[in-house]
Parts: C-alpha cells; structure tokens; sequence
C-alpha cells in the first residue's frame, strides 16, 4: 500500500504557503465556531492539576512525556483524539497517528522563545488555533563559528519571517520548517502585518492591518514514534 503522505494529496497542494520555505499548509477554517466553542470549553474543563504554568504561558501536555528512551502513553481524552485522527488522516505523520497534544495558552503579551521540536517528534508539528491569532516567527539557527564581517547573532539578526496563524486554521510545517529553522512567538499585544508576513493573502489579510491579540489556546499535535509500554524501562540503564 502507498504511504499516506501529504505531498502526495493533491487536494492539500492549494494550501501550501509557496513563498515560505518548504514546507507550510496553511488550511484556514479547518474546525467550525461551534468546534472551537466545544474545544475551549474542554480545555477550561480540565483538571487544575493538568496544568503547568511557565513564565510567560502556561500548558496542558496529553498523550505521555516524550522523553529519549521512549514515551510512556498516556490515553488521550475523546476531544483530542477526534483532531489527532482528522489530521492523521491527512497523512501528516506518514500514515502514522498522532498519539501527543501540548496545548498551551497565551494571553494577550505572552509568547515563547524562539526553539526547535527536536528529534523526539516524527519531524511534522501540526497546529489547531483557538480563541485568537498569532504570528508565529522563523529564525535562522545560531551557526558554531562566527565569522569576521557577520553580523551579531542577536535575535534580530537571525529573524527571517513570520506567518500568520488565524484562530480555526490548522498549520503543518514539515522538511525544512522543522528541521532547519527555529520557531518563536513574541509576547505582544497587537501585531502589524508587514511584508514579513509571507502568508497574508493565504490568511485573508492585507499589508498595514493592525491586529488586537485575545487569549489563543494552540493544540500543537505531534507523533511520538518512541513508545515503551512499560513504567520500569525507564528506570534501567
Ligand atoms: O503555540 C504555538 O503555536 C507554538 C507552540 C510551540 O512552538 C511549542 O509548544 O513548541
């Protein structure tokens, strides 16, 4: 049997963002209001406990802690598991199932550095929005040697572009975007879109907009391929 694979969906192709690197799909409205209702509904549902504040955002992590010698798999809550198969099925993770959610929540001024998934994950990230828009950043990587005449690496140096993440919309970055550049969101509360926002006209925006951040709930939805089964493994050398 064929590999499930995205690029191999031709009715995907309409949502690949061609001036980013490869490879976006930027798919707008990918849930219904009433999807998104229930979605936020569950996660302020949620335990107290389930939640980890940081500083600057806090998050809910399902499905296990993904950690070198494998994830032990925790079961994933009905609400979740319906949007790990929907996009399993797009054949985002290579006919495998996502089988890991973070879901984390930004208020309005919060953000999270600039960093890469790392090899944990199989290397697709996929991204649900809920509640509100955001702008999420691409960085080169520091590279070891500077060399004579290179500019500082400051943050600023290394941002490359931006695209922008409409609340309802799914987002999978893959190749390229996952393995070679970092990513970040900056802790502001209102974002204008310049020519830096390679997505505008996929997002239905326009250049010069000015645009007010609520409080954005992402469902960032991975695979882990690493599972062991059982709790002891993880103990031993
Ligand atoms: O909220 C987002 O869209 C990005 C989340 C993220 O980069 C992460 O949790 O690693």
């Amino acid at each position: 049997m064929a590999r499930l694979c995205l690029r191999k969906q031709p009715h995907l192709k309409k949502f690949i963002v061609t001036s980013a690197p490869p490879v976006v799909y930027y798919i707008p409205d990918f849930i219904t209001e009433e999807e998104e209702s229930y979605l936020l509904q569950q996660v302020y549902k949620s335990p107290k406990t389930k939640w980890t504040q940081l500083s600057g955002r806090r998050l809910q992590n399902w499905g296990g802690l993904p950690h070198p010698k494998g994830m032990i798999a925790e079961k994933i809550p009905e609400w979740l598991q319906t949007y790990c198969g929907k996009i399993s099925r797009l054949g985002a993770f290579s006919g495998k199932t996502a089988n890991h959610i973070l879901l984390n929540e930004y208020k309005p001024g919060e953000g999270i550095m600039p960093h890469e998934d790392g090899p944990l994950y199989h290397p697709t990230v996929t991204t649900i929005s809920l509640g509100s828009h955001t702008l999420l950043d691409f960085y080169k990587p520091l590279s070891g040697s500077s060399q004579e005449g290179q500019l500082p690496q400051t943050e600023e140096n290394r941002y490359l572009f931006s695209l922008l993440v409409k609340q309802r919309s799914l987002l999978i970055l893959q190749e390229d975007m996952y393995r070679s550049l970092l990513h970040g969101i900056q802790g502001c509360e209102e974002d204008v879109l310049t020519e830096k926002v390679v997505n505008l006209t996929e997002a239905g925006a326009k250049t010069g907009e000015i645009v007010s951040r609520g409080t954005r709930v992402s469902l960032t939805i991975r695979h882990v391929p690493k599972i062991i089964k059982n709790k002891l493994v993880l103990g031993r050398k």
